[in-house]
């Protein structure tokens, strides 16, 4: 195992990080931005490297102060948590050219997935179910139309190089495909810097589905279940849960060997995540993340594993010590994404936190670097807590999040808990009968 880990990140997922380092000996090397001098990764590491100013891309892009932080201190390996530098095959490569070792997937696996054209394609190879549309990138206005024949409006056009939301166009017949086909492009091209689009069949009310898997790259492949992460607006996820209030059990067991299947022949290692769009009891895929996400705590209390310390395990060549019939699913969970936000406009609220108390008791966790008297920065995502909870049933559940909310409070600095309290006290919420729509139509209707 590794004697010492440079995290290249910040804020609650260093400290996620950090946590499993130290409790699995693994001494840790902080990298931080200036205007991240005092936050709690910097504090609670062995030792700590300044890389630049705040701007994301003078720090936590920065490349050669990265590597160079992490030949000063002699760290062996590199985690690059979420965001930033986690998705970036040219970052992952350039780590094991230099001698340290990439906690992650491998510079291919990640590329793969990064181009969602090349990704679609790799699913169908690998027995995964796709949404109809385009074979691959549109190349002209006669593909676009014969695709649209082919498979029926509405449409929507995505760009290749995306991911995440932007950019998408919906075209509801021959027309409005003509037309939106031209900004779409050119949106990519601004967005991305690659003009490729692609077609599909526009679903109208899916579930937003993700199936966590965990490979060791040496044949071991497990699923930790899935995550129902359809609670979002403007593409940021509000609350995830598992297991999913909308799938039964033969569904959940189609799911979960589709997902093992195709990462076992894929021949994938370290955490990852499948994801899909959910509606009429069909799976679609839609993308693959090669990281691990923010909304990774979920599966770890529904199944008891440790998802940082396996990528820790795996990336040092140690084999996953257990198969998918040693995990043992029990419960519900549920996250709530705090941002520093307000939370009804959603205006980024950052500045200092002037008192500060978490919730605690049994199956409570919280995942947070804020502390008091921390002043959380303007340069940053809003992102400054996640409050996950774990009950014996979704009821059990619903009732430890709703006294969990009203313990926590965070002052200085408006934060999104107000808008959960809501949302726990939603009837559609309550009886877990929402879509990828429902939450925007909530936060509307005031
Ligand atoms: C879709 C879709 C409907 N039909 N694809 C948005 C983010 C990107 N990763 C995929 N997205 C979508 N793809 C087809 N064929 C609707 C969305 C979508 C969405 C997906 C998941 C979670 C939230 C969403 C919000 C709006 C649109």
């Amino acid at each position: 195992m590794f004697e010492k880990v440079l995290i290249a990140n910040r804020g609650e997922i260093a400290l996620r990080i950090h946590r499993a380092c130290r409790e699995m000996g693994i001494k840790t090397v902080a990298v931080h931005s200036t205007a991240d001098a005092n936050a709690m990764h910097v504090r609670l590491a062995d030792e700590s490297v300044c890389i630049g100013p705040p701007a994301a891309r003078d720090s936590y892009l920065n490349i050669p102060a990265i590597l160079s932080a992490a030949a000063i201190t002699g760290a062996e390996a590199i985690h690059p948590g979420l965001g930033f530098l986690a998705e970036n095959a040219s970052f992952a490569e350039m780590v094991e050219e230099h001698g340290f070792t990439f906690i992650g997937p491998t510079p291919e696996h990640i590329k793969l997935m990064g181009d969602k054209v090349a990704a679609k394609r790799a699913a169908v190879e690998l027995g995964i179910p796709i949404v109809p549309g385009s074979e691959g990138a549109v190349a002209d206005e006669a593909a676009a139309l014969e695709a649209a024949a082919r498979v029926g409006y509405p449409m929507l056009i995505k760009a290749a190089g995306g991911g995440g939301g932007r950019g998408m166009k919906v075209a509801r017949n021959d027309a409005e495909l003509l037309s939106q086909l031209p900004i779409a492009r050119s949106e990519a091209r601004a967005f991305f810097g690659n003009d490729e689009v692609y077609l599909e069949r526009y679903l109208d009310k899916p579930r937003h589905i993700e199936m966590q898997i965990l490979a060791d790259g040496l044949g071991g492949v497990v699923h930790l279940g899935e995550r129902d992460c359809s609670l979002q607006r403007s593409h940021q996820k509000v609350l995830e849960e598992t297991p999913s209030p909308a799938l039964n059990a033969a569904q959940r067991a189609r799911i979960g060997k589709i997902a093992t299947d195709a990462i076992t022949r894929l021949g994938y290692k370290s955490a990852g995540t499948i994801e899909f769009l959910f509606q009429e009891g069909e799976f679609f895929f839609i993308e693959m993340n090669t990281r691990i996400q923010v909304e990774h705590p979920i599966s770890e209390m529904i199944s008891g594993i440790d998802l940082v310390r396996e990528q820790l395990r795996v990336a040092s060549g140690t084999p996953l010590g257990f198969t998918q019939n040693d995990v043992k699913f029990s419960g519900h969970a549920i996250e709530c994404r705090i941002n520093a936000e307000n939370p009804e406009t959603f205006r980024p609220s950052p500045g200092r936190v002037a008192e500060y108390h978490v919730p605690g008791g049994l199956g409570v966790r919280v995942d947070s670097a804020l502390y008091q008297g921390y002043t959380v920065p303007p340069h940053y995502d809003s992102l400054v807590s996640k409050l996950i909870v774990h009950g014996a049933t979704r009821n059990e559940c619903l009732m430890r999040l709703r006294r969990a909310l009203e313990e926590y409070v965070i002052t200085g600095i408006e934060t999104t808990i107000p808008l959960h309290q809501r949302l726990v006290e939603a009837p559609d919420f309550i009886n877990g009968d929402y879509d990828i729509h429902w939450l925007e139509k909530f936060v509307g209707r005031t």
